[in-house]
């Protein structure tokens, strides 16, 4: 407790570390070009995805939010009120604020590789909530999980909604809940949100919206990588696309070359042919009992699931 920072905030995550630009460069060089869906989230990004949230076509975020109005209480007793929150990928923790009044939480850790957005989002909440003890973190947890030392063991929920475990492929899924587990010890659990396989006419529509805010969102990532890398793209040459892929039980995001184009950054350079992509995310979607099994190789044999009327989205609280 005493290693806390007394502003409340601590940055784990560096911004211009060699090992991030290094990866990058891996992903742009490599024959299908890939960047991690992290890199989508600078601060305009963080606020295009909430822009996202707000698009008729994108269900997850109301799908989720309604699932829990209607089950909050039969939730809360599963996930028991007064522990630890850790709250993966926070952004403007608006999810996690919704649950305060009833899960009462000691402490909420807001975790959040955005740093400078958390920063904003859990400067306002310590306003509307004085008695919760709040330590944002900004870090990488898709990297490591290792928590600071003042963060309580006992009673920890680790909290990550949204369907962000989607981003994912089912074997690194299964590394990170594994270490949410590892994380949490035999008192602690997991609330975790998840979407489920459904039409492509849905799912083609919630990433391809028609006014362009997941274009936007995708694009924007062009730019967080010309800041972070030096790099020379240039947004209008680049094209949105989003699909599911059924084969891999995914939706893509990629970037589309529109013509041929150079790109420099430091420590690279590439052609791109007219149509050539760069793969930037992909957003796996469950069955409930595949996510069940997932679950239960992690550690977490047992859990609670609730769901949607037309089962788009699923909540599951996990324990140990
Ligand atoms: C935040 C990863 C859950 O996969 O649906 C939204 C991100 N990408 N539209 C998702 C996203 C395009 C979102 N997650």
């Amino acid at each position: 407790i005493a290693e806390r920072p007394t502003a409340g905030f601590l940055q784990l995550y560096q911004k211009d570390d060699d090992a991030l630009r290094t990866e990058l460069s891996e992903g742009l060089l490599a024959p299908q070009a890939a960047t991690s869906p992290k890199f989508l989230y600078d601060a305009l990004g963080s606020k295009l995805f909430e822009a996202i949230c707000e698009l008729p076509e994108y269900y997850p975020t109301r799908t989720e939010a309604a699932i829990f109005d209607t089950h909050l209480s039969d939730i809360v007793e599963s996930a028991g009120q007064g522990g630890v929150l850790i709250d993966l990928g926070a952004g403007n923790c608006a999810k996690a604020a919704r649950l305060f009044p009833v899960l009462r939480p000691r402490d909420y850790v807001p975790v959040d590789i955005s740093v400078d957005f958390l920063r904003g989002a859990v400067e306002g909440l310590r306003q509307r909530f004085p008695r919760i003890r709040m330590t944002g973190l900004g870090m990488d947890f898709s990297r490591s999980l290792a928590l600071p030392a003042f963060v309580p063991e006992d009673g920890r929920l680790f909290f990550y909604p949204g369907s962000s475990i989607g981003n994912f492929a089912p074997e690194q899924a299964l590394s990170l809940l594994t270490a949410m587990r590892t994380a949490c010890g035999d008192d602690g659990g997991l609330l975790i949100g998840v979407d489920l396989a459904k039409d492509a006419r849905l799912l083609n529509a919630a990433y391809d919206d028609a006014l362009g805010v997941t274009a936007s969102f995708n694009l924007n990532l062009l730019r967080h990588l010309n800041g972070l890398l030096g790099a020379d793209f240039d947004v209008r040459d680049w094209r949105h696309r989003a699909f599911w892929n059924p084969a891999q039980g995914r939706v893509e995001m990629h970037l589309e070359a529109r013509r041929h184009v150079v790109v420099r950054w430091q420590g690279g350079q590439r052609h791109f042919r007219e149509g050539e992509r760069i793969h930037t995310e992909n957003s796996y979607k469950y069955t409930r009992q595949g996510f069940l099994q997932l679950l239960e190789r992690a550690g977490f044999p047992a859990a609670r699931t609730w769901t949607d009327e037309r089962e788009w989205f699923l909540v599951c609280h996990a324990r140990a």
